[in-house]
């Protein structure tokens, strides 16, 4: 079995070193050796159990319940896994890798050349949640471990939404069907989930109102008063302390609730489940939960008309 230091683990998996270093420290998956230059040496078996939990993770998942499996359930799902990477997968991969290269030294011209030949020769959906998504995650996660300047990071994330945006006014306005509103709470500046929610819903017909990042409560509820929604749905990346958030329930309740229902997701609604289930709030698990929610509201709103 092969040996590899963690610059080439990097390499190999599309993780950065810190997230690799962090994942060793905190969920004990991995079980690297060490060399007699005291340097870590991780196996094939690493390598292979961090890029299903990277592939895992790109679909929606999220580390901490992944890590709850253990080591060697990880590893037999990785290897039952393995004739599924496929021949897109590994282009995605290194077409990432490609475009992180170009932030740093920044070169504009090949990241917008990457990414605008890449997205459009892949149906929408698939480089939503192939190459968009799975870019936003890695340029913040580099902000966030210092690596580049915020500017670079609203370059890339402002290049992303447009994507969204462009693929979303190609579809037909919509005129009847459910009207959903899409937000995010106040001091909620993770939106790009919020957009993928808003370009699902537009998908299936919907009529949307996207407002995106950080809408204070009292402007959400003059909308809803005067549009009356099937469904409000906010977006929460961000988790809320206790008090924060039952506050923020509250004010919901007594101001949205009124005139639209109210469903949530996203890891930040996920982890303050309890305070949502002692109100009318909807939690929304994943996406797939949520397209069920719009089908129905899409199926409800024909048989009215
Ligand atoms: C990109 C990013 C940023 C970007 C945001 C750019 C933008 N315009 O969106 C920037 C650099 C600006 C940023 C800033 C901050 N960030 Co940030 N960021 C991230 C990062 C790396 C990726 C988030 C992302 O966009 N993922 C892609 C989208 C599609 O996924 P998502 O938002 O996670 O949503 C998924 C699910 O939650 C779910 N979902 C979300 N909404 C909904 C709604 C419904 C209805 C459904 C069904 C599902 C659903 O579906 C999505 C796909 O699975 C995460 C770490 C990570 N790897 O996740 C941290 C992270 C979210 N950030 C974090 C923090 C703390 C911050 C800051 C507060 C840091 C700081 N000190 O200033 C700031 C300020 C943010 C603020 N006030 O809102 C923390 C949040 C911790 C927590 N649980 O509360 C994270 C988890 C990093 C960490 N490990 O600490 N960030």
């Amino acid at each position: 079995m092969n040996t590899h230091r963690i610059h080439r683990v990097a390499k190999l998996t599309g993780l950065s070193k810190d997230v690799i270093r962090v994942w060793e420290r905190r969920f004990g998956l991995l079980k690297p050796t060490r060399g007699a230059n005291r340097y870590r040496n991780y196996s094939d078996e690493d390598v292979a159990l961090l890029r299903y939990l990277k592939e895992q993770l790109d679909a929606g998942g999220s580390i901490g319940e992944l890590s709850k499996w253990g080591r060697e359930e990880l590893l037999s799902r990785a290897r039952a896994s393995a004739p599924r990477v496929s021949f897109v997968d590994n282009t995605f991969t290194r077409l990432l890798r490609e475009l992180l290269s170009t932030l740093n030294p920044f070169n504009r011209v090949i990241f917008e050349k990457r990414l605008n030949g890449a997205v459009a020769v892949v149906p929408f959906e698939e480089a939503l949640h192939g190459i968009l998504l799975p870019l936003q995650e890695q340029v913040g996660q580099l902000w966030h471990e210092n690596h580049i300047d915020v500017a670079i990071e609203h370059y890339v994330t402002k290049q992303i939404q447009q994507k969204i945006f462009s693929a979303m006014n190609q579809l037909p306005v919509a005129e009847f069907g459910a009207k959903v509103v899409v937000a995010c709470p106040p001091g909620e500046e993770h939106d790009i989930a919020a957009l993928t929610v808003a370009y699902r819903c537009r998908v299936r017909g919907c009529r949307v109102y996207y407002l995106g990042a950080n809408v204070p409560v009292a402007s959400l509820a003059n909308l809803c008063g005067a549009v009356r929604p099937d469904l409000t749905i906010i977006s929460f990346p961000l988790t809320l302390s206790n008090d924060k958030a039952s506050e923020l329930v509250q004010t919901l309740t007594r101001e949205v609730i009124p005139t639209s229902p109210v469903a949530v997701g996203g890891h930040g609604a996920l982890a303050m489940r309890d305070v949502f289930k002692r109100s009318h709030i909807e939690v929304l698990e994943d996406f797939a939960e949520l397209d069920h929610k719009l089908d129905r509201l899409m199926r409800q709103s024909f048989s009215r008309a």
